[in-house]
């Protein structure tokens, strides 16, 4: 039953009178297993089924299976009277705070039948995620449905996926040009991160006020020719700033980076309102102290928010399997498949693409030797 749905779209039907844009993205893995799906079945024997037409009433949504043949399911739902479209601000235990569209505040708890899709309630609902929820209350609601996420931040936690954050578009990798140095290898770590979560990365070297800029040409101009977008910023003079909040506005980003860079300088640069402590050593690194992942959306006065939570910014949350990281350096990757053996590690071995790319000047020698770094699992 499950299998012969696959290959179709979804098919949403609007709370009438109601406008919102088209989404393409992919689902979670959460559908695929079996005992996932055939909650799907229950829940879609609620719903009406019925042929395409009023393309205009209706959000699409293809779904493309990653683990198995690209495909999707068509299904269409009817949105009650009394369901609004909101967004997971946070999640505390079995209940979360949701936005509505119309900026309406509702503690909610989730629909039983969505608990059913995945064993894991963790997974259920997490911070960032677009739901449709059905009013019970004043500011009461109960999650009715999950929209499909992308841009999903996650860690593992004892051998399992442990989403984080969902529906995040970027990361902003925070590093100062001094006091502390600039750290060359934890970007590159951080990198890796935006690429396996599909998130854009920013790198933004804070406290320049303390450096000739011309200085950090070099690494930085490394970047840059990667593709990536590099700014420089002081939050004690504003240099920068409106470049960054250029690039903020409107979007969902974690910030990252370690202590005392000025990611919290930063963010009351950009909206002074947030006021957040500034010279505090923040949660991660008070030794002995319970450190909570939950994340939370802080919105922005500008448009967008920010995906706070104290594990986040330290990265050391990640886990890297080792073969995998060559190909999350973009500039690595095309030279991966030129080894002679599979396994390669481009550490000892004859014949490696990756270290004939360095031999020819194809590669920059230093996020050579921080690729091995990472492979070998060293600290950045
Ligand atoms: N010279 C200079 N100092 C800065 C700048 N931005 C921040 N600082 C200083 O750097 C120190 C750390 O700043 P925070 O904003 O607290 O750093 P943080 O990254 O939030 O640190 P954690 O919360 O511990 O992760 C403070 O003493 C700031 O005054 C800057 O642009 N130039
Ligand atoms: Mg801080
Ligand atoms: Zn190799």
């Amino acid at each position: 039953m499950a299998k012969e749905r696959r290959g179709k779209k979804i098919r949403t039907e609007f709370r009438k009178g109601h406008d919102q844009r088209q989404r393409k993205t992919d689902f979670t893995r959460d559908y695929q297993d079996s005992e996932a799906e055939q909650a799907f079945d229950r829940l879609d024997q609620r719903e009406r089924v019925s042929g395409k037409g009023d393309l205009t009433r209706k959000r699409t949504i293809v779904g493309r299976e990653s683990r198995s043949d690209a495909a999707g399911f068509e299904v269409e739902r009817d949105l009650d009277e009394g369901c609004v479209a909101g967004r997971v601000l946070s999640v505390h235990g079995l209940g979360c705070r949701v936005v509505s569209e119309t900026g309406h505040d509702y503690r909610c708890a989730v629909r039983g039948i969505l608990k059913s899709l995945n064993t894991d309630l963790r997974h259920v609902v997490v911070a960032g995620d677009r739901v449709t929820l059905r009013v019970t209350g004043e500011d009461e609601g109960v999650i009715e449905w999950v929209e499909p996420r992308h841009g999903v931040i996650s860690r593992t936690s004892r051998g399992r996926q442990h989403m984080i954050a969902a529906n995040v578009d970027g990361l902003l990798i925070v590093g100062s040009a001094a006091e502390p140095d600039l750290k060359p290898n934890l970007i590159d770590r951080m990198l890796v991160t935006a690429e396996r979560s599909g998130v854009e990365p920013v790198i933004c070297v804070n406290k320049v006020d303390l450096i000739d800029p011309a200085s950090l040409q070099p690494l930085l101009g490394v970047y840059g020719q990667l593709g990536y977008r590099v700014v420089l910023v002081s939050a004690r003079t504003g240099l920068g700033i409106d470049r960054l909040k250029s690039w903020i506005r409107n979007r969902d980003i974690v910030v990252a980076g370690q202590s005392g860079v000025g990611k919290s300088s930063l963010l009351n640069a950009i909206e002074p309102g947030l006021n957040l402590r500034v010279g505090d050593v923040s949660e991660e690194n008070q030794k002995g102290k319970h450190t909570t992942t939950a994340a939370r959306l802080i919105p922005l006065e500008m448009g967008g928010h920010i995906v706070d939570t104290p594990g986040i910014r330290s990265f050391a949350m990640w886990d890297l399997v080792s073969a995998e990281v060559a190909a999350w350096y973009r500039d690595v990757r095309p030279f991966v498949n030129r080894c002679r053996f599979p396994d390669c590690t481009h550490s000892h071995e004859e014949r490696c693409g990756v270290k004939h790319a360095v031999a020819d000047n194809l590669l920059d020698l230093r996020r050579y030797e921080s690729l091995l770094h990472l492979q070998a699992g060293e600290d950045a």
